[in-house]
């Protein structure tokens, strides 16, 4: 039996899928609601095919609860946040759960960690509370890193076929794990140490991060200068080793703006290219702000509440709004002292900033000029309403042609 514990994004998710391949499963939260929530079949989060697999699971037995339990292995997919401050992550929550494991795990349990850690928290945070247990690490308990690899809005796919780490002290332990995620993992699965684990993890994302403010500088060069950037990068990925992402109105989630940060945290003397990129990445809410204002200039318009925002999400498709760019661009517009911008997002239906709008009819009356922020396949649905409109889509999610006017980055 498998004790997940943590049933946000990654937990549940990967409960689930464990738990309709034949393994069986208990998911702990200490969130009573949600444990309410699951118990009565609604999931809190939008996420393609979940709730087919929330009913299978429950057909094979899954049980929700805020009680730790007595398993052969644990999983715990508890958030890392990081400090502000410092840059360094907080183990709070995972030494939490670890702690609630080590006061009722029987013997010879395994502890699998799938949270994100920077490289050397398992040595400095996690071993020292087995330390104090009353079980001698990698005798009567074994601690793994088997850090997640998939994406918001195509999870259910990605954790069946995208390849895995296994970070462990002893090759049989790695072993056991391996077996256990290959009922339902048909990706490559490959063992390693912890520490090179976490490292790789967070270097993972750092490389995304790196290479989105690579794009984002070169947008900024490219607009300096009056070239088109994606057309430069479209022509540039032809080249069988060039790969360039897309530039954007910045970076949010809860991964890549944050994983970067725990490597500036921990090697400040020595992240150069790591730090740059982020700082890019962080720069590009104010640069649309910056852009837009220059649009509303050109065409007369002087009330920023003519001007609408579309989405509000970290990226397209997801109803995640955490560390969005729209969030980021409106904290700079209160710096500014200039809210009450309109602001519409299909997949948030909660209130979370004034003036949101929950209709795209409502709000796209009155205003001149659209931003578009997120590329939600949700626009196309609502082309004929941009006919008169000046959009500036920072996505270019949109063709020529889709509005009376469009600016790109
Ligand atoms: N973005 C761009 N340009 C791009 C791609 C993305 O500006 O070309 C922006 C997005 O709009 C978004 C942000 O970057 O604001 C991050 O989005 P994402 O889709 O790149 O990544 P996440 O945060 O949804 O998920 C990442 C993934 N990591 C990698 O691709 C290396 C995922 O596999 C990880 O599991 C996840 O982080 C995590 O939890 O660590």
């Amino acid at each position: 039996m498998i004790n997940i514990i943590g049933l946000g994004y990654i937990g549940l998710p990967t409960a689930l899928m464990f738990a309709t391949h034949g393994v069986k499963v208990v998911g702990t939260d200490c969130n009573e609601r949600l444990i309410q929530q699951l118990n009565a079949g609604h999931i809190s989060f939008k996420e393609e095919g979940i709730i087919d697999l929330l009913d299978s699971a429950f057909k094979e037995g899954i049980r929700f609860t805020t009680e730790y339990q007595k398993a052969d292995v644990y999983i715990i997919a508890v958030p890392t946040p990081y400090d502000k401050k410092s840059k360094k992550i907080d183990p709070t929550y995972i030494i939490g759960a670890l702690e609630s494991i080590m006061s009722i795990c029987p013997k010879g349990a395994i502890i699998v960690i799938e949270s994100t850690v920077s490289p050397g928290t398992i040595d400095r945070f996690i071993r020292p509370v087995v330390g104090k247990s009353r079980y001698k690490l990698g005798v009567d308990i074994h601690i793994v890193h088997a850090p997640e690899r998939i994406i918001p809005g195509n999870m259910v796919h990605e954790l069946i076929f995208n390849s895995r780490t296994i970070g462990a002290d002893e090759l049989f332990v790695a072993e056991r794990i391996k077996l256990l995620y290959s009922s339902f993992c048909k990706g490559e699965i490959v063992i390693t140490d912890i520490r090179t684990a976490e490292m790789t993890k967070v270097v993972e994302n750092t490389y995304r991060d790196v290479n989105i403010a690579f794009a984002n500088e070169l947008a900024k060069i490219c607009r300096s200068d009056n070239m088109d950037v994606y057309e430069i990068i479209r022509i540039a990925n032809k080249h069988p080793r060039v790969s360039i992402m897309s530039p954007g109105p910045g970076v949010g989630g809860h991964c890549i703006p944050v994983d970067p940060w725990f490597l500036v945290g921990d090697y400040p003397s020595l992240v150069n290219v790591i730090l740059a990129a982020r700082n890019v990445n962080d720069s590009m809410p104010e640069f649309i702000l910056e852009r837009m204002i220059d649009i509303m200039k050109i065409h007369g318009i002087e009330d920023v509440r003519r001007v609408g925002l579309y989405g509000l999400t970290y990226k397209e498709n997801v109803d995640d709004t955490r560390e969005s760019p729209t969030l980021q661009l409106l904290d700079q517009m209160e710096h500014n002292l200039a809210s009450c911008i309109k602001v519409y997002d299909p997949f948030v239906k909660e209130n979370i900033i004034e003036n949101q709008y929950h209709e795209f009819d409502t709000f796209i009356e009155d205003i001149d000029l659209v931003v578009v922020m997120v590329g939600h396949a949700n626009i196309y649905s609502h082309a004929e309403k941009l006919k008169d409109k000046i959009v500036f889509d920072t996505r270019n999610s949109l063709s020529d042609g889709a509005a009376k006017k469009i600016y790109r980055l």
